[in-house]
């Protein structure tokens, strides 16, 4: 029944009905939406039947791509066995249980304990209220500040948009929730660029130490950062930035969290973006890549500085959500995480994905149109910018990064713009040749985005 409806009777009855996330609503009804009907491996196809290469594993999750019969068997397997029980009164569920465990095996050695969630957003919640936890138990309440960045992105609830540093969610809702505060992100391009990349890194390190010191030590608890910012533009910071951020955070004693929401399970060429990186969170927060989207969860991964306080003086800790260690989610993460083991992505991106990507966008880099080319792991920035010599950029009311994705709309493949940045986080299972495949998309893009720039008169 329901496939025999056109995308004109989709569009209406979208357009009549649902409110779609970070959309304004009257402009889609008006444009009306594209509808993705199926997928399969990095391949989405749409209601009028175009295939679509999905650079963005849907929205940063789908890292071992689509249609993995594993994923669908271990969900329907679950929903015949126990569909759902809750973990709250003394109860557990074994996909919950294995999946636990499982965790405390692939992430790094600090990490034995998980607490569930249903989305990145939730576990965000869910460290906000565990760090300031943590300091009533250690007899410091007062340490209640979370220190995050300005451009970051942590979710979407109340407390996830606080310690998010975009504007455009702190004006709508009255937010940042109190104590919470936001520094400069290492992003080193939209400087003024006189200091070299390493010594800009330290300098933007140590606004965090500048922070503490103005607000006192005795007053902060925890930082708070995405060890890439994803939504942010695929930000990949100097090499020099995060040691200097533990340095930091070793030397006042503070908390460090780091939100692998997007770099986690493999993304960047080690399970943990914190690997890749070089730096030792005490917190982890994930979701995504934990089930590869085909299937909501989330959580935070507690390190043994918090949990053993946690564990051995908290008492009950007066949190969680209905669908915590949901068994359908556990049973599809678990599948996900072995598929993930047995197929080596981990090492296939450190080893062979990540360096042939970082080859071919440093190719792309020499476009025109970019003035900078950035990726890690499987992820990659490229920097639209009028003038390759200056790095001068556009008039950001130009909006040329929606101009260039809109050509990749046209054409089959879906990156993100971020501003002027066009972004991409494509499946951990893709092969070297659609690696190429997806280059030379970009590189058509771009090439149109180029030719429509000069018809306008705007290059
Ligand atoms: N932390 C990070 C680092 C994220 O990227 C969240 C938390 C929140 O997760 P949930 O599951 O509550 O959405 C995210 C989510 C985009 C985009 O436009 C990115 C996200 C979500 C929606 C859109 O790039 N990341």
């Amino acid at each position: 029944m329901m496939n025999t409806r056109t995308t004109q009777d989709w569009q209406a009855a979208d357009a009549a009905h649902y409110l779609h996330p970070f959309t304004d609503f009257k402009a889609l009804a008006n444009k009306g939406s594209r509808v993705i009907t199926k997928a399969d491996n990095i391949y989405l196809w749409d209601s009028e039947g175009h295939k679509i290469l999905d650079a963005m594993s849907g929205l940063w999750c789908v890292n071992v791509g689509y249609g993995q019969q594993e994923l669908i068997d271990a969900a329907t397997k679950q929903l015949k066995t126990l569909p759902f029980y809750n973990s709250f009164f003394q109860t557990a569920t074994p996909p919950a249980i294995e999946l636990a465990e499982l965790l405390a095996q692939v992430t790094p050695p600090q990490f034995k304990h998980v607490f569930f969630a249903g989305s990145g957003s939730e576990a965000n919640d869910t460290i906000v209220r565990m760090v300031r936890r943590y300091w009533d138990l250690q007899g410091q309440p007062q340490r209640s500040v979370i220190v995050s960045r300005i451009n970051a992105y942590h979710g979407s609830t109340m407390a996830g948009a606080s310690l998010g540093g975009m504007s455009g969610m702190h004006e709508q809702g009255g937010l940042p929730i109190p104590g919470i505060v936001h520094i400069e992100q290492p992003f080193w391009f939209e400087s003024d660029r006189k200091l070299s990349r390493d010594e800009f890194g330290l300098k933007a390190a140590r606004a965090l130490e500048a922070k503490i010191l103005e607000l006192g030590a005795d007053k902060v608890a925890a930082f708070i950062g995405e060890p890439i910012q994803g939504a942010g533009g695929v930000i990949v910071p100097p090499a020099t930035y995060w040691p200097e951020i533990q340095r930091i955070c070793d030397q006042y004693g503070i908390l460090l969290i780091a939100d692998e929401v997007i770099t986690g399970f493999g993304r960047t060429g080690h399970w943990f973006g914190c690997e890749t990186l070089g730096f030792k969170p005490d917190l982890m927060t994930f979701a995504k890549g934990v089930s590869s989207g085909y299937i909501p969860l989330g959580g935070v991964m507690v390190g043994e500085r918090v949990a053993r306080t946690l564990i051995d003086k908290g008492g009950e800790f007066a949190h969680g959500y209905t669908y915590s260690g949901h068994p359908v989610a556990c049973a599809v993460a678990v599948a996900n995480i072995k598929l993930i083991q047995r197929e080596r992505l981990v090492e296939r991106v450190r080893e062979e994905l990540g360096p042939y990507l970082a080859k071919k966008f440093a190719e792309l880099g020499e476009h025109p149109l970019i003035g900078e080319a950035q990726t890690c792991g499987l992820m990659g920035a490229l920097q639209i910018v009028k003038n390759k010599a200056t790095l001068e950029t556009f008039d950001s009311k130009l909006e040329v990064g929606m101009m260039c994705r809109a050509h990749c709309f046209g054409n089959g493949l879906i990156m993100r713009a971020v501003g002027d940045r066009m972004i991409i986080a494509p499946p951990l299972v893709m092969t070297l040749a659609q690696i190429d495949e997806m280059v030379a998309l970009i590189r058509k893009c771009l090439d149109l985005t180029t030719a429509e720039l000069k018809q306008r008169g705007m290059l």
